[in-house]
């Protein structure tokens, strides 16, 4: 793999969309070449996944069928986006990628980590991200943030007890892994923010 794969991770409404753009300026700016992808989504296959899976008017999912769908999507990303890229030397820029699972489902949802760890392991084979940035706020924040853009999706209609668990579990696993998790304190301002941002990716690709 001669590209470099990043992902941008944090609860609902705290900034991913926002400042991914702004780390693809800051990469192109050193002449780096960059795709920016997301997930659930990312091949058209996978971006129909989305569709159901944010869908709040249609049958009930069930946990296990999230789980799975989360991982199905995340094959076609990798097999078909993620590692084509990589191997042409283009960096990776990812909206979500496996530690939301590791946070929704595994946190959120009270999932069992192993069955997580194992699917990870079986769709992944070695790849993880080379870094993440975690951007991290109360929930209510976020929460108040992304209500200001409209409509609420499946996800965003859990209760604040859900995104408490998934803010944990993000933490958790910043803890466990400092080396490659940084977080970023996201109740800033967005200006605060980027500078944040600037300084783990400058430190990243010095
Ligand atoms: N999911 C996903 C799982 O359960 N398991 C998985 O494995 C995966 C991959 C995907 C959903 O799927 C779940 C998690 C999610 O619920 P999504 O749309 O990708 O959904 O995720 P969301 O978090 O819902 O995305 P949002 O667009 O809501 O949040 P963002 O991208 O974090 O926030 P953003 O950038 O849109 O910003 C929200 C608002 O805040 C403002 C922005 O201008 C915008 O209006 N804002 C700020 N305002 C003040 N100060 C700042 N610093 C600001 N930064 C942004």
């Amino acid at each position: 793999m001669l590209g470099r794969f990043i992902s941008l991770e944090g609860g609902e409404g705290v900034g991913k969309t926002t400042n991914i753009a702004y780390i693809q300026s800051l990469l192109e700016e050193q002449n780096i070449s960059v795709l920016l992808t997301r997930e659930p989504g990312g091949t058209p296959l996978a971006e129909a996944m989305r569709q159901l899976l944010l869908d709040k008017n249609q049958e009930e999912i069930t946990e296990q069928a999230e789980l799975l769908m989360m991982f199905a999507a995340r094959a076609q990303h990798i097999k078909h986006v993620i590692k084509p890229a990589l191997e042409r030397g283009v960096w990776v820029l990812c909206d979500r990628f496996t530690d939301s699972t590791y946070a929704y489902q595994g946190g959120g949802r009270a999932m069992d980590i192993t069955t997580i760890h194992w699917l990870e392991n079986f769709v992944q084979g070695e790849l993880r991200p080379d870094l993440t940035l975690l951007l991290d706020a109360p929930v209510q924040v976020g929460m108040n943030r992304a209500a200001q853009r409209g409509k609420l999706d499946r996800f965003e209609l859990e209760k604040i007890t859900f995104f408490e668990k998934v803010r944990q579990a993000y933490l958790a696993l910043a803890e466990q892994q400092p080396e490659r998790i940084k977080v970023v304190d996201a109740t800033q301002t967005l200006e605060l923010v980027q500078a944040s941002i600037h300084q783990s990716i400058s430190q990243f690709y010095l």
